[in-house]
């Protein structure tokens, strides 16, 4: 049977899950994680999310996964939260830009806040580039803002593969830019890349904005980001996206 039948009934029937894979600060220790949404399906095997995600958005059913997710990582960041080790995670949580459409999308993200008791600030959303295309002074800049407003985080994911000017840069609600793993994966020995990141860095630097490198796979170019300046991490150095029991105990 098609694939989208299937996904429409994916989360009656509990098909997807979640996999959680960490930031890291210079000395690997954990400063949160990002929730990246699974799908198991009988019929079709395992579905990547970069698969099942502009189905979803294509067959209206990206509200209802969206959150989902949310909710599951929101969760699952309550738990953390009695765990000693795990109080101080952040959770980064994927959002399409079809999901700002919905006009409840804003305060379904606090209700899920205050229903789950997670203070704001331990919340980023992660959104691409594109969401703000032509949205200035826009409710949706206007929602983002009211997320801010209560200490919710929103990373710019995939930094550096869209089509921000500088300008547009400077007045983008955000906190975070995710270096994308474009930049990322020769930085150990090409000169251009290493300009890049170094420009990327500065710029962060001068808006006040928190950066996390993404894609690390190996110790040369963990290295040549720590000289660099850069303060978090993520790839598979550190680990790759695992089920929740990795984290436990
Ligand atoms: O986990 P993986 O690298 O296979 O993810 C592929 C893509 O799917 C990435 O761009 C990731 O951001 C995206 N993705 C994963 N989970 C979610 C989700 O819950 N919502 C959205 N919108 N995108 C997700
Ligand atoms: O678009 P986004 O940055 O959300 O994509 C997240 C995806 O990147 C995850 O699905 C994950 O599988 C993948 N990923 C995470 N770390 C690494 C890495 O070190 N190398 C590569 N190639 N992919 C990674
Ligand atoms: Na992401
Ligand atoms: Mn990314």
């Amino acid at each position: 049977i098609a694939l989208e039948i299937s996904l429409r009934s994916a989360l009656d029937r509990g098909e997807m899950f979640m996999q959680y894979q960490p930031i890291v600060d210079r000395q690997q220790n954990i400063l949160g994680m990002e929730a990246l949404s699974r799908w198991r399906s009988p019929e079709h095997g395992l579905i990547s999310p970069a698969q099942f995600i502009p189905l979803a958005e294509r067959a209206g059913l990206i509200g209802s996964i969206g959150m989902w997710a949310l909710e599951t990582g929101c969760k699952q960041l309550a738990a953390w939260t009695q765990d000693a080790e795990k109080a101080a995670w952040t959770l980064s949580v994927n959002v399409s830009a079809l999901q700002f459409n919905a006009p409840s999308f804003f305060d379904d993200v606090l209700n899920i806040l205050t229903r789950t008791r997670i203070p704001p600030h331990k919340l980023i959303l992660e959104v691409t580039e594109n969401i703000f295309l032509n949205a200035q002074g826009s409710p949706l800049q206007e929602g983002i803002r009211r997320l801010m407003a209560h200490g919710v985080g929103i990373a710019l994911d995939d930094f550096g593969t869209g089509y921000s000017s500088m300008n547009y840069l400077r007045n983008l609600p955000i906190t975070r830019i995710k270096i994308d793993r474009t930049f990322i994966s020769d930085i150990a020995h090409s000169k251009k890349d290493q300009g890049i990141v170094s420009a990327m860095l500065t710029l962060a630097k001068a808006l006040d904005l928190q950066v996390v490198a993404e894609g690390v796979e190996t110790t040369a170019q963990f290295d040549y980001l720590k000289e660099a300046g850069c303060c978090a991490f993520q790839g598979y150095l550190f680990a790759k996206p695992q089920d929740i029991s990795a984290f436990s105990s």
